[in-house]
């Protein structure tokens, strides 16, 4: 498939903006999807802004499943906000269909787009710049979950199938070295042997879910910082975003993403890994908030798997992003040669550094069981 742009005049044009589009450019730190936001301008007011974007074909194959999802949880999430007299509008996303009615545009080339209203007065993080801040998207997150505690679970379909499946994301990364397409495989030795050396681990949380200890549950298992839009001037987390992959899974993944991504100060592809590290009093901060936003729905089993749920979120995007680099970087975008080595390297230090954190881990996760079951 081509570069979105080339078909951006005729996917703007097969949409109903209300008022005459002015601009279209590109937006965002996503990894998956083309976005863009669009400007218009009302004859007597301010520019209003959407998001447009091509669903990345790479990794969603059925874009009409997919959008099923999103129309639905997005749908039941504007319902439930509404009912307790929250902001529908600014508290979850809404699609807006194309003009011929369906959930999404195809474009000439085959590519999917769909359009979200811009939620306006929020900012997008990409490091929690403050633990206030990181709080809050814990809570958010919390939030989320419990929102959609009661989500007819069954009407999801698997938009990416086996998304967190870290024993097959371990045996793809396997295939991918042993067919080495790129010849890469030996500048990654070290790193291939990192994950290797974690077999074991890679099973821990799904023999959780298998022998019955862990639940299943709505998730939505991409929970990195810059998927919750913060509100610009009280800095609480408004709107929940990126919705791919919301599916039955393991709350403590959602958990654990989040950890991985924000309870450090480091960008995901730093290459000076003496900067990586991870912040336990930020994961201290994120348990509670994200225990606080659940509102009691963990069981204590989920609450004593978190540290789980951080280091498996951490390994497993690690040896996506090597498969990736091995397989060509066909997958994550990147903006330079290495970005996915540099990636997995991120995330081997951060499980190096949650391994030699484990106890006080455990300690943290351990008080909250503790006081969850006293209230
Ligand atoms: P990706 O899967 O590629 O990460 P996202 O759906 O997360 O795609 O969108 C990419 C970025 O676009 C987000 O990180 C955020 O900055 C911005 N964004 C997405 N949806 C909205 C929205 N409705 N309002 C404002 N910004 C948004
Ligand atoms: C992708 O879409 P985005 O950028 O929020 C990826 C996540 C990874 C993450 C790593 C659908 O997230 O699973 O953890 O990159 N999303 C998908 O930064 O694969
Ligand atoms: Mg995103």
């Amino acid at each position: 498939m081509g570069k979105a742009e080339i078909c951006l005049e005729e996917v703007l044009g097969a949409f109903d903006f209300g008022d005459p589009v002015v601009g279209a450019i590109r937006y965002g730190q996503g990894h998956i999807n083309d976005t863009f936001v669009v400007h218009t301008q009302p004859e007597d007011a301010c520019c209003r802004r959407f998001i447009l974007q091509r669903m990345s074909a790479a990794a969603f194959k059925r874009p009409g499943e997919l959008m099923e999802n999103i129309i639905g949880v997005t749908e039941y999430l504007g319902r439930e906000i509404e009912s307790r007299g929250g902001d529908r509008e600014r508290e979850a996303l809404r699609v807006i269909r194309p003009r011929n009615g369906a959930p999404y545009y195809t474009d000439r080339d085959g590519g999917a787009w769909r359009l979200y209203p811009f939620v306006e007065g929020t900012v997008c993080y990409q490091t929690a710049r403050t633990p206030e801040l990181f709080a809050a998207s814990g809570r958010a997150f919390g939030q989320f979950q419990r929102r959609l505690q009661n989500y007819p679970a069954h009407t999801l379909h698997e938009s990416i199938p086996r998304f967190h499946d870290t024993e097959d994301r371990l045996a793809k990364l396997k295939a991918a070295a042993a067919a080495d397409k790129l010849g890469r495989a030996e500048r990654c030795g070290a790193e291939l042997r990192f994950m290797l050396d974690r077999e074991a681990d890679c099973s821990v949380a799904l023999q959780a879910l298998r022998s019955g200890v862990l639940p299943l549950r709505v998730t939505h298992n991409d929970t990195k910082l810059n998927n919750v839009l913060m509100d610009r001037n009280t800095g609480e987390g408004i709107c929940i975003i990126d919705l791919d992959t919301v599916m039955p899974g393991l709350a403590i993944n959602d958990f654990g993403d989040s950890i991985r991504f924000g309870a450090n100060h480091s960008a995901e592809d730093e290459r000076d890994l003496s900067k990586v590290n991870l912040d336990v009093s930020l994961f201290a901060i994120y348990t509670q908030a994200f225990l606080e936003g659940a509102g009691g729905a963990l069981t204590a089993e989920e609450i004593a798997y978190l540290p789980w749920g951080a280091k498996l979120m951490t390994l497993e995007c690690g040896i996506r992003f090597l498969t990736d680099y091995l397989e060509g970087d066909v997958y994550f975008h990147i903006q330079r040669e290495e970005q996915n080595l540099d990636r997995c390297r991120t995330q081997c230090k951060l499980v190096s550094d949650m391994e030699a954190h484990w106890d006080e881990l455990a300690a943290i996760v351990k008080q909250h069981q503790q006081a969850c079951a006293a209230s």
